[in-house]
């Protein structure tokens, strides 16, 4: 309808910035006023085709049917107790809903709370007092969040830790399976990348010394990193020898978003704990912690919480989540998705040198942008293809980091025409380039 962004996003985006700090950005600055089917519609009438779900967060839909129907109902009932107050029973079943669905079939206990960060927070706390140890150990090119533990466990710099620190102590970072960068080539990736990582947390930290291994089973926000096969159940038997807690993040990757309802699931992979968040809810602000039973069950009385953990609109929407991931199959459309997006994205790839690769599972797929014939990172290539894309109306979001990956998290219930029309743009956007 108009130029992205238009006049009436133009004057909202100046008072945006006149009343919010520019540390909060913006990736297109349109003002959103109605979103759903894969669809964002802007205040002057533009429609946008979103791959992005508000980073993997509304995967059944923006404002899906089975969400808005329970939301609006318990909006109407009551608002909030304090779960820790006076209980009430959607919390309790959205609980026993992911202890069934979450990978392995030992006793689970799950408690939840607002946001990704304070998941793997929790999932930390619990971790060093169930073993009574303090080093945690992370991956290269890992996200967990924006609070000090949190971010102290992210392992890029700006914008995440600049300036932010002094860091939380005994956080140990370690390598990842990284195909496409592995200085040996992608065949000896898995192995080499464990061998690394095994021998530094032996000779650098003890083993013994060690309470949680923390991982993300696809590297979201680090680029789509998908570890090569063989290095995730490498690391988790070396935990599981060793008495340290596996935490699998799977604030991003979670809920259907990888062709399998949980990222783990791929190599099967149990986790100890497991994280969960973004997918969850549709949107309204919920997370997940998930754990064997003895571990979450050695926390005394009163240990863990929150004011709003839980609160009955996210579990009401949560429970319309799980619903509609289940009527509408949505683990085998994300995998449809995958099956359409790579093979067009690998053509593309014979086609133009600038992408160096082409990676992930489902509907969680990235390209990565290179100086052409090298590996060397090519940030500005992204800037100019996501510019593009914005100006064409489609929503595209950036990852990785060198700042080099274009990423695609597409809702699981975008129609194929919407979808094709969104990758034709991408393709229109870099063969321009
Ligand atoms: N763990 C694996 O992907 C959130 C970050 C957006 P919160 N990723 C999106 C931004 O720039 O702040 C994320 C994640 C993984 C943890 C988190 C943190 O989840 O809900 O943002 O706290």
């Amino acid at each position: 309808m108009t130029a992205i962004p238009g006049p009436k996003s133009q004057e909202l985006l100046a008072r945006k910035e006149a009343a919010v700090p520019p540390g909060i950005g913006t990736t297109l600055p349109v003002f959103i006023t109605r979103a759903g089917g894969g669809v964002v519609q802007d205040a002057d009438g533009n429609s946008l085709i979103d791959f992005g779900s508000g980073i993997a967060v509304t995967s059944v839909g923006n404002a899906a049917p089975k969400v808005v129907e329970r939301v609006q109902k318990q909006v109407a009932d009551f608002t909030h107790t304090c779960f820790m107050v006076t209980p009430y029973e959607s919390y309790v079943q959205v609980c026993e809903k992911l202890n069934e669905l979450t990978p392995g079939d030992h006793e689970k206990r799950t408690f939840l709370v607002n946001s990704g960060a304070e998941a793997v927070e929790n999932a930390v706390k619990i971790a060093r007092h169930a073993t009574g140890r303090q080093a945690v150990v992370v991956f290269d090119h890992g996200y967990h969040g924006r609070t000090l533990l949190t971010m102290t466990l992210t392992a890029k710099n700006m914008p995440y830790k600049h300036k932010f620190g002094p860091f939380a102590p005994e956080v140990y970072r370690v390598p990842l399976a990284y195909p496409f960068r592995w200085p040996s080539g992608p065949e000896n990736c898995a192995e080499e990348a464990a061998e690394q990582a095994i021998d530094m947390i032996t000779k650098q930290i003890g083993a013994e010394n060690v309470a949680a291994v923390v991982i993300e089973p696809i590297a979201g926000e680090g680029g789509f990193i998908e570890p090569a096969k063989g290095f995730l159940p490498r690391v988790a038997e070396f935990c599981r020898a060793n008495g340290i807690v596996f935490v699998a993040d799977e604030v991003q990757t979670g809920f259907a978003r990888t062709g399998t309802l949980f990222a783990c699931e791929d190599e099967g992979v149990v986790p100890d704990i497991i994280t969960t968040a973004k997918g969850i809810a549709g949107g309204l602000p919920l997370a997940a912690v998930t754990g064997r039973a003895e571990i979450m069950d050695q926390v005394h009385a009163g240990g863990l919480g929150g004011t709003y953990g839980g609160n009955p609109l996210a579990c009401e929407a949560a429970l319309g989540v799980l619903e509609t991931i289940e009527e509408e199959d949505l683990v085998a459309r994300a995998r449809r998705i995958g099956d359409i997006m790579l093979p067009r994205l690998r053509s593309l790839q014979e086609r133009f040198d600038i992408i160096g690769d082409v990676r992930g599972r489902g509907a969680m797929i990235a390209i990565e942008l290179v100086e052409p014939g090298t590996k060397e990172p090519n940030p500005a290539a992204v800037q100019a293809v996501v510019k593009r894309c914005h100006a064409e109306g489609l929503l595209v979001l950036t990852a990785g980091t060198y700042g080099n990956v274009l990423r695609f998290l597409p809702p699981l219930v975008m129609p194929e025409h919407l979808l094709e029309e969104g990758l034709g743009i991408l393709e229109k956007a870099i063969a321009e380039l």
